[in-house]
């Protein structure tokens, strides 16, 4: 019997398997895009965790600290036999909820699911050195596919979805996806929705802009990724990132501006990219939320809001939900 068992619905290469039709839809666009979640090859999931430290990206930190007020008091009201994390990564702060949990003593299970194979493997190493008594139980999959192959549950559950990934989704995924987790969900059962919310732009600006460069390392990797999987030729330093706030979406858009005409072969997919100078390549949006946006969204759904928690300066909010 292994120390903890890692369910593994991914293929040999991961999300590279199903990524050939994605990448050829969002290469041939008329805006060429590529999507967020083929940033988290073993390098990108690094180069996420240097984002969480940097001074000007405050989400992780917003977000960390609302867990610290609130963990013992959340804990005692939904007394989870179970914790599920849908795109857990390294599951640092998920250790406030789980030493709040721990200390009350009863058995529990923790669930990291996440489409990072390292990631998930260090993450259940880690946690089940620091929590002997939680029985820890790993899925590599992609959230938006395998939802279903979750275990079952082994008693009440508290399902986690933090660090504003929804953000990453368009509203029409987020409303599908938001429907998965509640087929997840029994009476009396919670979903904790972490969101970043709408603030001054040069704030978000500046969190996806960073003066040391790792957010533009973070998704110029993208591109090496679409290389290795796919034996495509994209020449790494011919590109520039930027990050600018839509006003009207309430998002971050990261594209990837071409520094000079080029021709890409994507051998994997046959197929020849032709890219102008200052053309851009979109890799990521990450929306942003007011209370009454997250609100409409989760009613939307089908769900409740139970309690809404925030930090002082209205940051970030993590929403507590329930199923009606
Ligand atoms: N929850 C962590 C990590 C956030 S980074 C935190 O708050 O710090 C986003 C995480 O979601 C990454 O670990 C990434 O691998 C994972 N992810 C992104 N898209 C995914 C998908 N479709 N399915 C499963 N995991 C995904
Ligand atoms: C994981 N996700 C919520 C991050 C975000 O803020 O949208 C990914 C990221 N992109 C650039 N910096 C961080």
């Amino acid at each position: 019997m292994p120390r903890f068992p890692i369910d593994v619905h991914l293929g040999e290469h991961g999300l590279l398997d199903s990524i050939a039709d994605d990448v050829r839809r969002g290469l041939s666009a008329q805006q060429k895009f590529l999507l967020p979640k083929f940033f988290y090859d073993e390098a990108g999931s690094l180069l996420f965790e240097q984002i969480t430290e940097l001074p000007e990206y405050y989400p992780t930190r917003t977000e960390l600290s609302i867990l610290t007020n609130i963990a013992s008091d959340l804990m005692q009201r939904v007394d989870p036999q179970e914790l599920v994390e849908l795109g857990s990564g390294s599951s640092t702060k998920t250790r406030v909820l789980l030493d709040a949990r721990y200390n009350m003593g009863t058995s529990a299970r923790y669930i990291p699911f996440d489409v990072s194979k390292t990631i998930v493997e260090s993450a259940c190493e880690d946690l089940h050195g620091r929590y002997p008594d939680i029985a820890i139980h790993g899925v590599i999959g992609d959230f938006e596919r395998h939802l279903g192959l979750i275990p079952p549950a082994v008693g009440r559950r508290l399902v986690l979805f933090m660090g504003s990934t929804i953000g990453n989704l368009e509203l029409s995924e987020r409303l599908e996806l938001l429907d998965g987790i509640r087929k997840l969900l029994s009476p009396g059962d919670f979903l904790l929705l972490g969101m970043d919310m709408v603030k001054d732009s040069a704030v978000l600006e500046a969190a996806y802009n960073d003066a040391a460069g790792v957010t533009a390392a973070f998704n110029l990797n993208i591109l090496s990724v679409i290389n290795n999987a796919l034996q495509a030729d994209f020449n790494v330093e011919e590109f520039r990132h930027h990050a600018h706030y839509n006003h009207e979406l309430d998002r971050i858009e990261m594209h990837l501006y071409a520094r000079s005409a080029q021709s890409v072969h994507i051998t994997g997919l046959g197929m020849t990219m032709e890219v102008a100078k200052g053309e851009s390549i979109w890799t990521e949006s990450s929306h942003k939320f007011t209370q009454e946006t997250a609100m409409s969204m989760i009613e939307e759904a089908g769900m409740c809001l139970d309690t809404w928690y925030t930090d002082s300066l209205h940051y970030y909010g993590l929403a507590l939900i329930t199923t009606r």
